[in-house]
């Protein structure tokens, strides 16, 4: 088909054989800004800047933030085969739900929940046992767009979800190129390091987003158990 014929030429020669399988496989789900659903497109489509910015394509995401009983937040380092953002910080697994019947839920963001079920299990081996969807608790939605390189780039409506679970990570190479558990002042030491350029140490632009307006307050809740006391799911914030 058309389609397969791009992934093939051009530039795209170089992707990785299984990221470029994902960027056709995953259909992600369009919405408006408000979050309505309006259709859906290929994971490459999404997530080409041209389109962004011609058809002001916007998709559906989610990021998980995990926290161990230590109150400690995982941080992955994204693989160098990312199309899209490699070698970046960012936090525990970010994915879309696709548009599939079981990940377009919308009680409770139940699909989204699947989704990221789905997703910690195929870049950090986590089990579905360790983080039953109930487990996870949908704190809020935010809005952003982010190039990444000249030809990619993020424009989404992210579903922000916590779970506080010691569970067992084991890292897929194909996704994740590193891992590590930082407490608060360990991402506070992260995000000066990165501003300041350290050498090999760049975060994502949704993570810095989210620790600029959200992640230390959530961390307060965490520490206390009164997460739900942090849940907005009426708000859309567009940052
Ligand atoms: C996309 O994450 C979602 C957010 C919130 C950035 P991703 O690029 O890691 O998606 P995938 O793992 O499906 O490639
Ligand atoms: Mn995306």
């Amino acid at each position: 088909s058309p389609r397969n014929f791009r992934a093939f030429s051009g530039t795209d020669a170089g992707m990785d054989a299984v990221q470029r399988r994902l960027m056709f496989e995953d259909e992600c789900i369009l919405v408006d800004e408000t979050d309505r659903v309006v259709g859906h497109d290929s994971k490459y489509n999404c997530h080409l800047m041209e389109n962004i910015e011609a058809k002001n394509l916007l998709h559906r995401a989610f990021s998980v933030y995990l926290f161990n009983s230590n109150y400690e937040l995982l941080l992955q380092q994204r693989s160098k085969a990312k199309v899209t953002f490699p070698l970046v910080w960012t936090n525990t697994c970010c994915s879309h739900p696709l548009h599939r019947d079981s990940e377009l839920i919308e009680e409770n963001a139940l699909g989204v929940r699947n989704a990221a079920q789905r997703k910690l299990l195929d870049e950090l081996g986590v089990v579905a046992e360790d983080v039953p969807v109930d487990e996870f608790t949908p704190l809020g939605r935010m809005l952003y767009k982010a190039p990444s390189d000249g030809k990619w780039g993020e424009h989404e409506l992210v579903y922000l979800l916590a779970v506080v679970r010691d569970v067992k990570v084991e890292p897929n190479p194909d996704e994740v190129a590193d891992v590590k558990y930082l407490s608060r002042e360990g991402v506070k030491e992260l995000v000066k390091k990165a501003d300041a350029g350290a050498e090999g140490v760049k975060l994502s632009p949704w993570f810095r987003l989210v620790v600029k307006n959200f992640l230390m307050k959530w961390w307060n809740h965490v520490e206390k158990g009164t997460l739900d006391e942090a849940v907005d799911m009426k708000t859309i914030h567009k940052l």
